[in-house]
């Protein structure tokens, strides 16, 4: 039995249901960044839609904080195999914020920039799911700086590199371009229930 199977064993069938395969629990909450956290100053803090669309949508701190708010309890999957069961984020959702600008037919994919540099791509069709939001508050605590705040992508349904800490921009493609794990030999798509961890998997 692998190490990873005799955790496994001891959680219930409640717990099991919500566990994609290879994953474990974990109770903290660990940090998971590539490289050094970047520098964020709120009066200059700037958050963007770019790429194939009509319109402009461009929001200061204080803005984006007018936004209507949405809470949304979900998991949060890691490819290095944890899971947080359970964890209410809160923040803008990507439909509303979408509702101000007009996606062209062609944009099919989307890419999410950090401050810092990171990026990580994904089909729009995955960005619009319902869950999908800015989050600037997890488990009622303002996001921190560690954890991606004062804002972050969250895609509940997609293992947790795709959520981009401290995005300040989301661009609209027509064709499909890897971000930073993805050139690294991670799986394009990412789906944790799929085990989509490494590109030749
Ligand atoms: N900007 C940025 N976002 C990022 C990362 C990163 O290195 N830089 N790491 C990703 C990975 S691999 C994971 S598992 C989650 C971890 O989020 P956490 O550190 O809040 O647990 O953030 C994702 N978003
Ligand atoms: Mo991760």
């Amino acid at each position: 039995m692998s190490a990873i199977d005799r955790h496994r064993a001891r959680y219930t069938p409640e717990q099991l249901e919500r566990l994609p395969p290879g994953q474990v629990i974990t109770e903290k909450w660990p940090i998971l960044t590539a490289g050094p956290n970047p520098r964020i100053d709120l009066a200059t803090w700037n958050f963007r839609l770019s790429g194939r669309m009509e319109g402009e949508f461009s929001v200061s701190w204080e803005e984006f904080g007018a936004l209507p708010r949405v809470k949304v309890t979900t998991d949060m999957h890691c490819v290095t195999r944890w899971s947080r069961i359970g964890t209410t984020w809160e923040g803008v959702a990507i439909r509303e914020i979408l509702k101000r600008v007009k996606l062209l037919p062609d944009a099919r994919f989307a890419v999410a920039h950090s401050h810092g540099g990171y990026t990580t791509n994904l089909p729009l069709a995955d960005l619009l799911d319902d869950e999908v939001l800015l989050a600037d508050t997890n488990d009622g605590e303002p996001l921190s700086i560690d954890h991606g705040g004062p804002m972050r992508l969250v895609v509940p349904k997609l293992y947790a590199w795709k959520s981009a800490k401290w995005c300040r921009e989301i661009e609209f493609l027509t064709d499909d371009r890897p971000g930073f794990w993805e050139n690294y030999g991670y799986h394009n798509h990412g789906d944790p229930w799929k085990e989509e961890r490494m590109w030749r998997d």
